[in-house]
């Protein structure tokens, strides 16, 4: 799954795609590089985000998905918003990427029902705005799953088909270095979920705090926490730098076998 922020302010590429040709023109050369799955965002969840108002994360992503649909990609809409969601869908989109999983807008559940879509619920432990404060667990992994059982209750009860629904630990989501290495460590734990796992770890924090290194230049640290995710069971890798990931999991996936 290759990551189309139409955003001023993304942690790592925030501007560089505001445009909405630049960012469909970004969108075709991850398709080219590799991606079976464009993730179309309008709204920054990093630490701290400003909130967008609706019609501003309407009028940033509905041409962007329109766009690439039109190219012939499968689309996600990363979105909590069930406004944002239904203009993707309506232009195409065929998945619907919630990071609060039904928390922030509990319609898009009845609204992927509805359109018979994917949905992909995330965990997340806060808000954008207060996660990284004080995050905190019995059992990360444990509470995790406890957490992704009930919003996928959720979701099927207003209606959506469980075999629409995928499972994301939510990597950098309210959660310390430690946090994170034990979700990636843990992954096989998750699969008992019995739904495919989705894993965003590109580029994220967690990365600088083992080595220092700046947002834009992790991709070493991204392909060895993503190839991991993949040993450990993850089905979609949610990544910036799809050219350079997509050789490494076919490579991973030879050695595998
Ligand atoms: N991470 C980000 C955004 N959306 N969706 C899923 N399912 N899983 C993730 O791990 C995930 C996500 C954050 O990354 P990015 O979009 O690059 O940054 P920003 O939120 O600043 O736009």
């Amino acid at each position: 799954m290759g990551v189309v922020n139409v955003t001023p302010d993304s942690f790592s590429d925030g501007g560089l795609y505001l445009d909405a040709n630049a960012a469909i023109g970004h969108g075709v050369k991850l398709l080219r590089d590799g991606a079976a799955i464009l993730d179309v965002g309008g709204e920054s969840t990093r630490p701290g985000a400003a909130a967008v108002d609706v019609d501003e994360e309407v009028a940033r992503t509905r041409p962007v998905v329109e766009g690439l649909v039109g190219t012939g990609a499968e689309v996600s809409i990363d979105t909590s918003k069930l406004a944002v969601a239904e203009a993707a869908l309506d232009a195409g989109a065929s998945i619907v990427n919630d990071v609060t999983a039904l928390r922030g807008d509990p319609e898009i559940g009845a609204l992927c029902a509805e359109r018979g879509v994917g949905l992909i619920l995330m965990h997340m432990q806060g808000t954008p705005r207060t996660m990284q404060a004080n995050p905190a667990y019995d059992d990360v992994v444990d509470d995790v799953k406890a957490f992704l059982a009930e919003r996928m209750e959720v979701a099927v009860s207003a209606g959506v088909e469980e075999e629409r629904i995928w499972l994301d630990p939510g990597i950098g989501f309210g959660k310390t270095l430690e946090h994170n290495m034990e979700l990636l460590r843990r992954l096989p734990e998750l699969r008992e979920l019995g739904r495919p796992l989705v894993v965003g770890a590109s580029r994220k924090s967690f990365i600088g705090k083992v080595d220092g290194s700046e947002a834009g230049d992790r991709i070493g640290g991204t392909i060895a926490s993503s190839v991991l995710a993949f040993a450990g069971g993850a089905d979609v890798l949610r990544v910036h730098d799809v050219i350079e990931m997509a050789q490494a999991l076919e490579v991973a996936g030879a050695i595998l076998g």
